[in-house]
């Protein structure tokens, strides 16, 4: 796109994230379109590959309704995971890192090798080797947690870090599980997988279009996450959080 300096936007949003200081949105003064935001998006990854990340996986965004309504966007969007956002189960994160971090349920999906572009997709059980309970945490580089849709896809959909549980063979139902966040052993929030597009399964077909309308081809091996089953919750020092699915189990993560 002519006129937007897609790569000093990447440059505000990684310093953002380096330096954990929030930033004004940017979309509406800079002119900003969707297809714009993702190529902000992929300059930012870069910048991140760049200092020796790797591309891990995938992650969907507002994919529930619960999530849309929270943030005041309705579009499903997608982002980038890298190894250094990965965070063992059971590890500890220090909160300090973040700006304003939130953590939400979600589902993870681990991909088995995927048909070509332009192939049609098998069946669910070709495509992923395993699934597993999962907790994403988000961090807005915006101020207030506050941003339009280009402003979020830009900034890789808020992804800051998550944890993977334990792996499970693909249960035959993934539709309707219930979903629970809890913070320090109470229930923070109650939700089920039908809250993912009816059915996170559906989420994998949508990341796999929507990346592959920008260039992007899923990878063996990669994690997929599937997005949020409820609403998310600030995350404060010293909590100790757990998604739990049905069937599935349990993730678990700590906050310094
Ligand atoms: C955008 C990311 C949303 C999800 O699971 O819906 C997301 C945000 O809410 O900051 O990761
Ligand atoms: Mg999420």
């Amino acid at each position: 796109m002519i006129g937007i300096d897609t790569a000093g936007i990447a440059e505000q949003l990684g310093t953002a994230a380096d330096t954990a200081t929030a930033i004004p949105q940017l979309a509406a003064e800079t002119g900003l379109d969707v297809d714009g935001a993702y190529a902000v998006q992929t300059a930012l990854v870069q910048r991140r590959l760049d200092r020796g990340e790797r591309l891990v996986g995938l992650k969907m965004g507002l994919t529930s309704k619960a999530k849309m309504a929270q943030m005041g966007v309705d579009e499903v969007i997608w982002g980038r995971l890298t190894d250094v956002m990965r965070v063992p189960d059971g590890g500890t994160v220090d909160a300090g890192d973040f700006i304003h971090p939130r953590v939400e349920p979600e589902v993870a999906f681990l991909l088995d090798r995927l048909p070509e572009p332009g192939e049609p997709l098998g069946s669910f059980t070709d495509a992923v080797r395993a699934v597993a309970p999962a907790i994403e945490l988000i961090d807005s580089r915006y101020a207030n947690f506050t941003f339009s849709l280009p402003d979020v896809i830009a900034d890789n959909t808020s992804a800051a870090a998550f944890v993977v549980g334990p792996w499970s063979p693909v249960p035959d139902g993934l539709d309707n599980l219930g979903v629970l966040l809890e913070i320090d052993g109470r229930v923070a929030q109650v939700g089920s997988t039908a809250a993912i597009l009816g059915d996170p399964r559906r989420a994998l077909d949508e990341g796999i279009r929507l990346a592959g309308r920008h260039g992007v081809r899923l990878r063996e091996g990669w994690v997929f996450l599937a997005g949020a089953a409820t609403a998310a919750v600030p995350l404060r020092p010293g909590a100790h959080v757990r998604a739990v699915v049905e069937k599935l189990g349990t993730a678990s993560l700590r906050a310094a």
